[in-house]
């Protein structure tokens, strides 16, 4: 086999010579890249994916301000990657467009067809599988006087479809990179973004689910076991959650604002836990009681230690996508957000989440639309991905979490314990240190001091200093933790 051959080799070969997927270690470039430097051609990096072809997704209307949802966003995100010097640091994976069978793993042929095709390409396409007045109705004339789905969900005729295509496309790409071991991790700089794509419906900016149609296909392509969907846009990715509700195979959770369904999309409660063989494997972290006082860092964080991080370790992908949305950073004033998480606790929970699956991790840009709050965040987090030990060494909050955030995160636990062990519910007797019943304020303080302890490994026997306690130490790891 030529050097070239051997280059094009499948993703399913590279995979082989990697061992299938490993579980917790680091993965490593293959073999070849390793034993003759001069032949590599793709450094072990930080992979970044971005093109210009996204950028003419535009409504006709030629009104950037009324839509937030415009080119500027990752236009803006590339130029920060650009000056900042970490665009160089990493290696740039191309683009293409997905091909319309890629986009039927997720969505209906008919919803392919007609978001996944312009007027130039479509009569090369059977004519009974696109009927000319039904694709006229799904859109309608805005008050903008452009046409779309809906003021949000904008369509243009001549350019969006190419643009839609290569948002999924150029996720698929960087994702299979990163599953085949050739790159570290990635971050996917795209737009529009996919979360609230369902099977036939576009809506909220979204009209193919780039995050979904990548986790289906390393599912089929590369048959990569247990994927992990984290989506920490501030709005519940309905679409996701559709696309893999009934699949125990692959984990989805989400950290949205919710206020008892009335915040976009209006779905995303806690009680959806999936389906069938898939119960358990929905994770609805939901936010309630709006933004007096907003959620921030110390919700987030402490989201992540207490929920997140030990059902994920608990899960044990094989790799890690982010839907990646922005839109929880401050700057983001209701209705499009509310919330106040910093640019740099991004880039922590990205730190958190590339302890799981290796390293495996692949983020793709979903919902956010002040530029400065996107550029900071996008920086941050692909600071993380490369390893900058950010600004200071990472610490989990002393403080307490805000009292709504407490509940909701109380919820979660009390709904998820019977399917995670790791989590423990404060209505039960608990460990040592938890909280029983109904709690006061007492017992609220010594649950907080309980959760200040966890170790981000839970569930990695002799990495918490709490192993050492005699009482607990002949307990299971993943049975012991108390968690709120
Ligand atoms: C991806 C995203 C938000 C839709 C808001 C609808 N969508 N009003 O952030
Ligand atoms: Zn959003």
């Amino acid at each position: 086999m030529s050097e070239e051959e051997e280059e094009r080799g499948s993703y399913a070969q590279a995979l082989q010579q990697l061992g299938g997927f490993p579980s917790p270690t680091p993965h490593r470039p293959l073999g070849r890249a390793q034993s003759s430097p001069a032949a590599v051609k793709h450094l072990f990096t930080t992979g970044l994916v971005y093109d210009s072809l996204m950028l003419k997704h535009q409504c006709v209307c030629g009104n950037a301000h009324i839509h937030p949802e415009h080119a500027g966003r990752v236009q803006s995100i590339w130029s920060r990657l650009q000056e900042t010097g970490l665009l160089g640091r990493c290696e740039r994976v191309r683009g293409r467009k997905a091909s319309l069978d890629e986009i039927q793993s997720v969505h209906s042929e008919f919803h392919t067809l007609l978001y996944g095709t312009s007027p130039l390409n479509r009569h090369k396409l059977d004519h009974k599988k696109l009927l000319g007045p039904v694709s006229q109705k799904m859109y309608a004339v805005l008050p903008c006087g452009g046409i779309g789905v809906d003021s949000d969900t904008v369509w243009n005729e001549m350019h969006s479809a190419a643009a839609v295509r290569m948002a999924v496309g150029s996720v698929i790409e960087l994702a299979f990179r990163v599953a085949s071991g050739e790159l570290k991790n990635g971050f996917a700089v795209v737009r529009p973004p996919g979360h609230h794509a369902e099977e036939s419906t576009a809506m909220g900016f979204c009209f193919f689910n780039s995050v979904a149609i990548t986790a289906k296909l390393l599912q089929q392509k590369l048959g990569v076991a247990k994927i992990l969907v984290v989506d920490w846009d501030i709005h519940h990715g309905n679409g996701t959650q559709q696309a893999f509700y009934s699949d125990p195979n692959v984990l989805y959770i989400s950290l949205h604002r919710y206020d008892d369904g009335n915040f976009f999309p209006g779905s995303g409660a806690p009680e959806e836990v999936g389906s069938g063989a898939g119960v358990g494997f929905n994770v609805n972290i939901a936010w309630t009681g709006g933004v007096e006082p907003p959620m921030g860092d110390v919700e987030y964080l402490t989201a992540f230690r207490s929920v997140v991080m030990p059902i994920a370790q608990h899960f044990s992908p094989d790799v890690v996508l982010v839907s990646s949305g922005f839109d929880a950073v401050e700057g983001h004033l209701s209705p499009l957000g509310g919330y106040n998480v910093s640019a740099k606790c991004f880039g922590q929970l990205t730190q958190l989440l590339m302890g799981l699956a290796g390293g495996r991790i692949v983020m793709a840009l979903e919902g956010g639309h002040d530029l400065t709050a996107i550029c900071d965040a996008s920086e941050a987090c692909v600071a993380a991905l490369l390893g900058d030990p950010g600004a200071s060494v990472f610490q989990w909050p002393q403080e307490t979490p805000c009292p709504k955030a407490w509940a909701s995160l109380e919820r979660v636990i009390e709904i998820q314990n019977s399917h995670w062990s790791c989590l423990q519910s404060s209505s039960q007797p608990s460990g040592p240190r938890g909280p029983r019943g109904p709690r006061g304020q007492s017992e609220e303080a010594e649950a907080v001091s309980a959760m200040a302890s966890l170790s981000v490994d839970v569930g990695q026997p002799g990495s918490d200093p709490d192993r050492s306690e005699p009482s607990r130490s002949t307990e299971e790891p993943m049975e012991e933790e108390p968690v709120l």
